[in-house]
């Protein structure tokens, strides 16, 4: 038997794919999908995309020249065998660890990422922005964007398709079409791609027409009339409804996104056209990992787990409690069984938020709108306006796209809407995209907003419940914010974590130091964001270890503030730290150190800097921004 010399170390650049036969390029395939399943069983990341778009990914490589024509990924997390084939194989390992390679495309790693991707359904936008500058710079180069059925139920992409259906450059299309966002693909759209795909006969007829023409001697001006009269006709019988074409679109499709000779004949065809073009593309999320293909949801975005079950490896060290996302979704169902206004929304996240057991005890109060943040705010305050009580439920990073909404559509009515801010914070692996490190900055300046950060399980519970009561919208009728980390709860045992929630009020979980004399080096208050818990407690121990006694004060309130508590409360201490998982600049820490302006007390500001953050382990981020315990404890006693 003849041995099998593997391809893959031949591939230093896509230009090498060039001389690959189509056998080859499947071996290549395979290759390329253990590579993929082997590295993230070690490094965790997102599994099933990324193995159902290797086939594509090749054709793509094949028939275009990157870095001279650009492939835009939308959302980027599938960009896994484009960055092996593009000169990453050997860092490919490294992928989302810290100063190893980014899960996302990058433009500052490879000039073969044209655009950083993250956020969903931005392809379009850019990638027509791209070729709108190759043809007024006259260059000739091809521009593709890539974009699944999940991506495109993002509104940006809709904004996208119109324009360029106006503008008419040759702008190419890749529907990657599996069904699926995260979860399965939800919306009218996605209804409208499955008729598409039972449409697929009439590409069949059209193809064998174009074939029987194509093969008359001699056919010109009169017989290509003829066949267009033709495709008409037979659009007329089987294919009424295409949004594409409606858009101005040549649409070409489904066709199988498995299939490497169909997909290099197709996009070859593409590449010819003068006008835009739709190519939808069926592929299988999962592709060539049973446990993927049977699960692709769960597959989707994994930890490290055992290539051979497919299960999860359970990080070492201390056994991990409930994650804030499942305390959440644990609350809101306990709420929502006692009030039938409450409703839970998400875009696409509808596990990524805790929220499945809330579907599934009230699925007609439950809305996965798709990628469609602008519109899950909007939505929710229409709900509220009607006397409900919606809890839109998004990712930190992810409420960026609504920020007009939530200003516009609820702060200005003051509508009862509650945000569940789920990663808020520094976000292990995914990179500078993700990070939750901008929302106090951002609605803290807005009026009519609180914002709430809980340390432990119970004091989310207590807050959402306080969110949720009639209490509360006596007291504070407008939205309101919580938010919390991508990080497991603390032990919740300890008893001031169960005081009741005072408006505009922390609490205190160590209360010593204050008693000491000012000036002394015991009078040191640290107050903090919930998310820092850990993290300032151990910071105290260190501290005191060295004789330095801090008392520490969790904020809970992040907006309102009882400010005149507060300032009473600081000019009891020589030194206040204020900590804070967030950007420092326009944070709660900056606002309040005004506080101290006129007061005989020193502020130190501790929160997240000035640059992008990117990938690594939340406790490498906390580290690196000086917000571990040993980094808090540090910057204090130099102080002191
Ligand atoms: C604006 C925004 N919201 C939510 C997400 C989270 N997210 C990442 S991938 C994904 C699903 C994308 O589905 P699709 O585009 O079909 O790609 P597939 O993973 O199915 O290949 C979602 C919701 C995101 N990246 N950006």
């Amino acid at each position: 038997m003849q041995e099998y010399l593997p391809l893959l170390p031949h591939i230093k650049s896509p230009e090498d794919l060039k001389r690959f036969s189509v056998a080859e390029l499947t071996c290549l395939a395979k290759e390329i999908r253990s590579l993929i399943i082997d590295t993230v069983s070690h490094n965790g990341g997102h599994l099933a995309s990324n193995l159902g778009v290797v086939e594509l990914t090749l054709a793509l490589h094949k028939v275009f020249a990157t870095p001279d024509d650009k492939i835009i990924w939308d959302v980027g997390h599938q960009c896994y065998t484009h960055k092996i084939l593009t000169g990453r194989q050997e860092a490919f390992p490294s992928i989302r660890q810290r100063s190893g390679i980014a899960g996302f495309p990058k433009t500052s790693e490879s000039p073969h990422d044209c655009f950083n991707t993250g956020h969903a359904s931005t392809s379009i936008s850019a990638a027509l922005g791209m070729l709108t500058a190759e043809k007024l710079q006259a260059a000739p180069n091809r521009v593709v964007a890539v974009i699944g059925d999940g991506a495109l139920t993002g509104g940006l992409s809709y904004e996208a398709l119109s324009h360029a259906g106006q503008m008419q450059l040759p702008l190419i299309v890749i529907l990657n079409d599996n069904n699926m966002s995260i979860g399965p693909n939800v919306g009218a759209l996605s209804q409208h791609l499955s008729r598409l795909s039972m449409k697929a006969r009439y590409q069949q007829v059209r193809r064998a027409i174009d074939s029987f023409v194509k093969n008359i001697p001699g056919a010109g001006n009169i017989l290509f009339k003829i066949m267009l009269r033709l495709k008409r006709a037979v659009k007329a019988v089987f294919y009424t409804d295409n949004f594409f074409v409606d858009l101005g679109f040549e649409y070409v499709g489904p066709i199988e996104g498995h299939d490497i000779p169909l997909l290099i004949r197709v996009i070859t065809d593409a590449r010819n056209l003068n006008k835009p073009v739709v190519i939808h593309v069926k592929t299988q999320k999962g592709k060539g990992f049973r446990f993927a293909e049977d699960d692709p949801g769960t597959y989707h975005g994994v930890q490290a787990f055992s290539p051979e079950d497919g299960i999860s490896k359970t990080p070492s060290g201390k056994p991990s409690g409930r994650t804030f996302t499942q305390a959440f979704g644990k609350a809101l169902v306990a709420i929502a069984e006692r009030d039938n206004r409450v409703t839970a929304i998400t875009a696409a996240m509808e596990g990524g938020t805790g929220l499945s057991a809330f579907k599934k005890a009230f699925p007609t109060r439950f809305f996965d709108v798709g990628i469609a943040e602008g519109h899950a705010v909007t939505f929710a305050a229409g709900l509220a306006a009607q006397g409900m009580r919606p809890v839109v439920a998004l990712y930190s990073t992810f409420i960026q796209r609504a920020v007009d909404q939530v200003i516009h559509d609820v702060c200005l009515q003051n509508l009862p809407v509650t945000f569940a801010l789920d990663r808020a914070g520094l976000v292990a692996a995914d990179g500078e995209t993700h990070q939750g490190i901008y929302d106090i900055s951002i609605f803290r300046s807005v009026p009519n907003m609180a914002i709430l950060a809980p340390a432990s399980e119970r004091e989310l519970a207590l807050m959402l419940e306080w969110a949720l009561s009639d209490l509360r919208c006596a007291v504070h009728p407008g939205p309101l914010l919580i938010r919390y980390p991508k990080a497991s709860c603390p032990d919740d045992a300890f008893e001031p974590f169960a005081l009741p929630l005072e408006y505009g009020r922390g609490i205190w979980m160590q209360r010593a130091a204050s008693l000491h004399d000012r000036g002394s080096r015991g009078n040191v208050c640290i107050a903090f964001t919930g998310s820092l818990y850990e993290q300032v407690s151990e910071a105290a121990d260190i501290l005191a270890a060295q004789g330095i006694q801090a008392d520490l004060y969790n904020l809970r309130f992040l907006k309102p503030i009882d400010e005149r508590y507060l300032a009473d409360c600081m000019s009891r201490y020589s030194l206040v730290v204020f900590a804070e998982e967030g950007r420092s600049s326009g944070g709660f820490a900056e606002y309040a150190a005004t506080l101290a302006l006129n007061l005989d007390c020193q502020v130190l500001v501790l929160g997240v800097q000035e640059q992008f953050e990117a990938q690594g382990s939340r406790e490498d981020l906390l580290s690196c921004n000086g917000l571990d315990a040993k980094g808090i404890a540090a910057r204090i006693s130099a102080v002191v």
